[in-house]
């Protein structure tokens, strides 16, 4: 090869180098200002009904970075609703309505209990809120992991082309 391929080739590598280089950071970067994650929250309204001893529905679903309103309202005495991991609670009167607002800042599988003795079965009565990890904000992990193995790789494989008068001339 001639020194000015090479020469050409060595600036290419560089400059991919640095383009990686700044991808990782970026990619780090913008997770945590907000960036990827924060515009992508959605907001849901859960109506949960409760009735000795149960929720209806029971089970309900978020994306980490959601907006959740949940409404409580009770068909028969007053029950309440206490939402393990996020530390909230409200209460339903049989003609009144809880309600609570939280943007969902962790993922994760949490319980949701009675917090008004209802009666007999007061203890079982139980629900679940999972909030997801969001997707967005996984994948700019990924890039991130991708970009910086990437950048490895590529000093691992050329960066004694790299520095001038290396192995690579
Ligand atoms: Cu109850």
């Amino acid at each position: 090869m001639s020194t000015r391929v090479k020469a050409w080739l060595r600036r290419l590598a560089a400059a991919a180098f640095l383009a990686l280089t700044f991808a990782a950071l970026f990619g780090l970067i913008a997770p945590v200002a907000g960036l990827g994650a924060a515009s992508t929250g959605k907001t849901r309204v859960f109506q949960i009904d409760s009735e000795r001893f149960q929720y209806s529905p029971a089970r309900i679903k978020a994306n980490k970075g959601d907006h959740i309103y949940i409404r409580l309202t009770s068909s028969d005495v007053t029950h309440g609703l206490y939402l393990d991991g996020y530390e909230m609670k409200m209460d339903a009167e049989p003609a009144g309505m809880g309600q609570m607002h939280f943007i969902a800042d962790k993922a994760g599988v949490f319980r949701f209990r009675c917090s008004k003795t209802c009666g007999p079965f007061h203890p079982f009565m139980i629900g679940q809120l999972e909030v997801s990890p969001n997707s967005p904000y996984q994948a700019s992990i990924a890039l991130t992991l991708l970009a910086g193995l990437g950048a490895l790789g590529f000093v691992a494989l050329y960066g004694h082309k790299l520095i001038p008068g290396g192995q690579g001339e």
